[in-house]
């Protein structure tokens, strides 16, 4: 846990940005100043060439446009019209709760036009890990390798992400820690629809798979979870808390409040956690939780909130690595065998057109099955009860076997982003060794 006083002195640089608009603005326009000599000096060289192609006319086009980045979206521009950041009531900290948020947020999509296009779809990942070095020798190396793969995921899918490692709160800790944390990301993020809390044991070891946003469109939270496991079995491991998709709006807004009550800043903290304990049986430690705490709302006040929570049973929206690993090798295996047959699923191609292959494969995966007993490669694989940062794993394993596999899951992820970069881990149990992708197609196929 962070004293008051760290966190006070990390706030403490907050004195400093006053120029940094000014000097961001300068390096910009110097930004703005290079693109436009390289796109000349590009135009000249290129008439030395055949005529000018399409080419040509899309770099000038780019260049007019200097201030949009990214994905269409001006990063440039804060109008001088009030929003709730000028509010001196507004406060990020889950102890306030926030009021008209949607109003709020409708508010400063109107004045920053280039967001409100594609705001539906847009997911902010959060993430993070403790405060301190991590005790387990290997946990930094681990964690690293953990948040890496988040950030492949991420650049490959075009959505942003975010990484804390501080106590917002300086009472919730540990699997706490996440609620002060998602609510500032909602806070600092109202250009986004959905912030993705993934847990640091977690990795994504489908790259291509992407959320189903569609299904959800009438919900305002996504978890793993059963409702047989929570109306009738009522166990504390009905659903998964270590990761879930929750709406931008005022309804979640709520919900982190009525939910953050139930954790150690609450006054009624113990008393939280012997109605957990007394409702669900199989939950084995006395203090409230925050997963008991979910599905003790969904399951005390199931008009409430079951009809806003999804919970995904369908695919691996996060799964149970015990459950998982011993079938990344045939799953290998049936996707090498696919690619075989089909040349156009081996053609090399630039990363940032990955999504295309990833629906070019979709065609081919129909057999395939999702979640348990599928050779699907599985979407999230979450190491619960590893704790690579302490290391003080659950007794019920042996820990070279959360070691052991957190390597083969990070390498199988991290294959399916090497090879665009033309290399391979051959073993998934050795991280240190590459080898170059055959370029293996016969010379009769193709086009695609
Ligand atoms: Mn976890």
């Amino acid at each position: 846990m962070a004293s008051p006083g760290l966190s006070h002195s990390q706030f403490s640089p907050m004195t400093k940005p006053r120029n940094r608009p000014f000097w961001c603005f300068s390096d910009s326009s110097l930004y703005c100043g290079g693109v436009f000599l390289a796109v000349l000096l590009v135009c000249s060289f290129w008439s030395f060439f055949t005529p000018p192609l399409n080419f040509g006319s899309s770099i000038t086009d780019s260049s007019s446009n200097c201030k949009e980045s990214g994905f269409g979206v001006n990063l440039n521009s804060d109008p001088k019209d009030p929003t709730f950041y000028d509010d001196p009531e507004m406060s990020y900290s889950i102890e306030k709760p926030v009021k008209d948020w949607d109003e709020k947020r409708k508010g400063w999509l109107k004045h920053h036009p280039s967001f409100a296009a594609g705001a539906s779809e847009r997911i902010v990942l959060v993430t993070g890990s403790q405060t301190k070095p991590c005790q387990n020798p290997i946990g930094d190396h681990l964690l690293l390798r953990f948040f890496k793969n988040k950030v492949d995921y991420c650049r490959i899918h075009g959505y942003d992400i975010f990484y804390n490692n501080l106590l917002l709160h300086p009472k919730m800790g540990s699997y706490w820690a996440k609620l002060p944390v998602v609510k500032a990301a909602m806070l600092a993020h109202p250009e986004a629809e959905w912030i993705w809390w993934v847990d640091s044991d977690a990795l994504f070891t489908d790259m291509e798979f992407k959320l189903p946003l569609e299904r959800y469109k009438n919900h305002n939270m996504v978890v793993h979870g059963w409702p047989k496991l929570i109306y009738n079995s009522k166990s504390w491991t009905s659903l998964n808390a270590g990761v879930f998709l929750i709406r931008n709006c005022q309804w979640s807004m709520d919900l982190i409040n009525t939910w953050s009550n139930m954790g150690p800043m609450s006054k009624d903290y113990k008393k939280w956690g012997q109605i957990q304990r007394s409702t669900f049986k199989d939950k084995l430690f006395p203090e409230s939780d925050d997963q008991s705490a979910l599905i003790y709302l969904l399951y005390k006040e199931r008009e409430k909130y079951y009809d806003h929570i999804y919970l995904e049973g369908e695919f691996y929206f996060e799964g149970y690595w015990v459950e998982i690993l011993g079938g990344y090798e045939n799953t290998t295996e049936r996707y090498l065998e696919i690619e075989r047959g089909v040349p156009k699923l081996r053609r090399r191609h630039a990363e940032k057109v990955s999504e295309q292959y990833g629906a070019f494969r979709e065609g081919f995966l129909k057999e395939a099955g999702n979640g348990k007993g599928s050779w699907r490669r599985p979407f999230i694989t979450h190491f619960t009860g590893c704790q690579p940062c302490s290391g003080n794993h659950n007794q019920m394993y042996a820990g070279e076997s959360c070691w052991n596999g957190m390597v083969k899951a990070l390498n199988f992820a991290d294959n399916q982003v090497l090879r665009k970069y033309g290399f391979i881990h051959p073993d998934l149990q050795d991280s240190s060794t590459v080898t170059e992708v055959p370029f293996d197609y016969p010379a009769d196929e193709g086009p695609w």
